[in-house]
């Protein structure tokens, strides 16, 4: 059975790669503290008796094999990157949800007829590259392994470089072979389970979502002599704009979440007007066509500000997600897992993305969901208890050990 105070140590001990004062992690993707987790989990992993696949993109496969070797694997994990200022249990959970499932089969010996495996993705959060779930895209045949490799961080290094630098360009292809099915455990995120004192969700699909980056251009100037009237100032026109995105998603109902949070201003100097300022737009709904009313709203409303402004535009849609429905048969078997242990559960839609996302195209896929503290999550903050963490991991093994048997 599962072992909590096993399952909290690790994550103690895991969080303490990229510590941040205030109680959160820094793990960004293919960075020191990334490789260090990426090692403290492949040890774990092998002691634990699996054996690790790394590949060509870096992310990791840890095995334990089942009695019929030639049959698919049952997949679980998630990631290990983190924001900035992340939390200890956003990815890890998963990560290590997956992991205590191998050490409680070990513990009780029990054999599984489909092999196990344990997955760590490599960027799922995007913030340091351009896109959220970069592994899983490679994975799932979405994007190839050369455009991911080619990707630039800010300060111009190279996903692919990056990668190699850390020592987790694997060797193995990617994908391109069946999963029987595919189980992410995460931590909501939000506050629906803690508000119901229910410590599992059954998480029945996720939302859409589409990004982009704006670049506003206008013309570098003095900030003492150019008068204010003969300005082209980016800056300004991208402040109005992320006032009018704003505003444009409370004219929708449900009131869909509409997100700009990350700012590059040129030359980024205090006494020269920004000639040029790219911002980003993270735009989500669970409603497909909502989600592409948004975005014309949004742009339109962008470019109108532009044009009164004079200044350049140019609109880079950097992702689109449509809403995702997962396996309603491994849906159902998380409800009966979770019926059989008597813990409490309810059904609920995720409102941010996982590489359970990218899975659900290829695999029968689903996720199970705990409470995390005021659903507080992207934020050093974050925070959840040993016990609702091991009641998410007794209804993985449950679900696990049933796929990998039938
Ligand atoms: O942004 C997301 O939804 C994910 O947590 N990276
Ligand atoms: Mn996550
Ligand atoms: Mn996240």
């Amino acid at each position: 059975m599962i072992n909590r105070d096993r399952q909290w140590q690790s994550h103690m001990e895991m969080a303490q790669i990229g510590a941040t004062p205030a109680g959160g992690v820094c793990r960004l993707a293919l960075s020191d503290e990334d490789r260090e987790s990426r090692a403290l989990f492949v040890r774990w992993a092998e002691e634990a008796g699996c054996t690790v696949r790394v590949d060509r993109v870096g992310n990791i496969f840890a095995r334990r094999p089942g009695t019929e070797k030639e049959l698919p694997p049952v997949m679980t994990g998630s990631h290990l990157d983190t924001q900035p200022l992340g939390g200890r249990f956003d990815g890890a959970y998963g990560v290590l949800a997956g992991l205590e499932v191998v050490r409680s089969l070990n513990d009780s010996d029990t054999q599984t007829r489909a092999p196990i495996d344990v997955v760590v993705w490599t960027d799922e959060e995007g913030c340091r590259f351009t896109s959220k779930t970069m592994g899983s895209m490679v994975f799932t045949g979405m994007v190839s392994e050369e455009m991911v490799c080619e990707v630039l961080d800010p300060d111009g290094k190279s996903f692919g470089d990056e990668l190699k630098r850390i020592g987790y360009a694997g060797s193995e292809p990617c994908g391109g072979y069946p999963i029987k099915a595919y189980f992410e455990a995460h931590i909501e995120q939000g506050p629906l389970l803690e508000q119901a004192g229910i410590p599992v969700g059954a998480v029945v699909g996720a939302q859409g979502q589409r990004c982009f980056i704006i670049t506003v251009t206008g013309e570098e100037g003095h900030a003492g002599t150019l008068p204010m009237d003969q300005r082209r100032d980016s800056f300004l026109g991208a402040a109005r704009m992320t006032d009018a995105i704003n505003r444009v998603a409370f004219e929708f109902d449900p009131v869909p979440v509409a997100t700009v949070a990350h700012v590059q201003v040129r030359p980024n100097s205090r006494n020269t007007i920004a000639g040029e300022t790219k911002f980003t737009i993270d735009s989500r709904h669970p409603d497909a066509d909502t989600l592409a009313a948004l975005e014309e709203k949004m742009l339109d409303a962008c470019r109108d500000i532009a044009e009164d402004m004079k200044l350049d535009i140019a609109i880079d849609r950097t992702s689109v997600a449509p809403p995702v429905s997962f396996d309603i048969t491994l849906i159902d078997s998380i409800r009966n897992a979770a019926k059989e242990l008597g813990i409490q559960y309810m059904d609920m839609f995720s409102a941010a993305g996982h590489d359970a996302c990218k899975l659900a195209e290829i695999a029968p896929t689903a996720m199970i969901f705990v409470p995390c503290e005021k659903g507080i999550s992207h934020n050093e903050l974050e925070n959840a208890t040993p016990e609702d963490l091991a009641a998410g991991t007794k209804v993985l093994f449950e679900v696990i050990l049933q796929a990998a048997n039938s």
